[in-house]
């Protein structure tokens, strides 16, 4: 059975990791059929990306059976978990963590590397990390900083606690709690709606974004100006302003 499995509803890619025995734990096989899908997934065509697991995890961060295969960690981070923490962000269009259960260590990782996370309320949140003496890696403590802050990423990573879905939800990590069952009919409305959204726009918001926190506020200004006068060239903004003019709602393509 494949370890990832993809499937396209119109503009909507998913992207389901699928161990769930393991509870779709990491191995090297997956990390790759991973990059396939989200090479997969630069196909113009597709205009949003959900990633999900099967069965009752997101994933459970990295095979600790097959952990110690490689002579070096640093090394197989950088061939298996960087290649598709990067590509994740050099997708040019939103990309949703569909979090329906377990989510831990590089698991926990990689939901935090999406742009956004919608949670069934049986899902969890466990560092994993700490729980056996390691650091947070894949990109871990980058996202993390962001999006909860320094003290309470600090807090979070180094107590291990098992957060719920809803205090996930209190402290920002999830935008959305939805009953379990209820999940993927939510997911697919919602990354349908932003498949219907102008894609080159939304991928160029995604670049300002992941630009800001490094830059100065002159250097952001530059990247908003010439991102913006590149968002001035796409159809979607021709088409946005007709629409306007003429009083109707825009239909985007993308383009
Ligand atoms: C697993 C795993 C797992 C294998 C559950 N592996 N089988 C580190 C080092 C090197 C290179 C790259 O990157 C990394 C990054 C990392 O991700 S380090 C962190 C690795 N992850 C963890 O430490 C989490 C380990 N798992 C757990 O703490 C728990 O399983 C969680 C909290 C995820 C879920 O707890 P439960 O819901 O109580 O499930 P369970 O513990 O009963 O697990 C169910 C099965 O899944 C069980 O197998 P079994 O045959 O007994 O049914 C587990 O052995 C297996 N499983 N995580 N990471």
């Amino acid at each position: 059975m494949a370890e990832v499995e993809v499937t396209r509803d119109g503009a909507v890619q998913t992207i389901t990791l699928n161990r769930p025995e393991v509870l779709n734990a990491f191995n090297r096989a997956q990390h790759a059929a991973l990059r396939e899908a989200l090479k997969e997934a630069r196909d113009p065509e597709v205009r949003a990306v959900v990633l999900t697991g099967a069965g009752r995890a997101f994933s459970a961060g990295q095979d600790l059976k097959e952990f110690g295969e490689a002579p070096d960690v640093s090394e197989a981070l950088r061939e298996s978990y960087h290649p598709n923490v990067l590509a994740i962000r050099a997708l040019e269009k939103p990309v949703i963590a569909a979090v329906n259960g377990v989510c831990a260590g590089a698991g926990l990782s990689l939901a935090c590397v999406c742009d956004f996370r919608i949670a069934a309320d049986n899902a969890s949140f466990v560092p994993g990390f700490i729980g056996i003496g390691l650091v947070p890696d894949s990109g871990g403590t980058y996202f993390l900083n962001r999006l909860l802050g320094a003290s309470r990423a600090f807090e979070w990573m180094t107590s291990n606690r098992r957060l719920t879905a809803v205090e996930a939800h209190a402290w920002g990590l999830v935008s959305e709690v939805v009953e379990a069952d209820e999940l993927p009919a939510r997911v697919a409305e919602i990354a349908a709606f932003y498949a219907t959204l102008p894609t080159r726009g939304i991928g160029m918001t995604k670049r300002l974004l992941d630009h800001a926190d490094g830059a100065t506020l002159e250097e952001q200004l530059e990247h908003e100006a010439q991102l913006q006068s590149a968002a001035t060239k796409t159809e979607d903004f021709r088409e946005g302003v007709a629409a306007f003019l003429e009083k109707r709602d825009p239909r985007f393509t993308g383009r």
